[in-house]
């Protein structure tokens, strides 16, 4: 019985890594500095299953925030959000959006 749950997982587990739509990109990823002001770059181009992180490289806090998301980006610190979905994704930072602070992600 053991033996056979052991066989059946190590199945799954080569059948997930076989069949590429069961593990969506995992492990892609790109990153967007969160500067005093502004993103940058401010218009990023990934794949569908890509994780975003936004790193905060300068002194103020700043938000990464969009439709379907609304995160903070402490100082010295990131956030992040995997984008599964393809299309044209806006945010702003909320707290320096009046100064421009915008960035767009197209996930294709
Ligand atoms: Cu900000």
């Amino acid at each position: 019985m053991r033996r056979w749950i052991t066989f059946a997982a190590v199945s799954v587990v080569t059948v997930a890594s076989l069949v590429p739509w069961a593990t969506p990109a995992a492990g892609a990823a790109a990153r967007v500095k969160a500067n005093d002001n502004f993103f940058g770059p401010r218009r990023i181009t990934v794949e569908r299953g890509t994780r975003v992180r936004w790193v905060n490289r300068g002194s103020n806090p700043h938000t990464t925030t969009g439709k379907k998301w609304d995160k903070d980006i402490p100082v010295g610190g990131a956030a992040s959000r995997v984008f599964k979905k393809r299309g044209t994704f806006k945010y702003v930072c909320t707290i320096h959006v009046n100064q421009g602070m915008r960035g767009k992600v197209v996930v294709v």
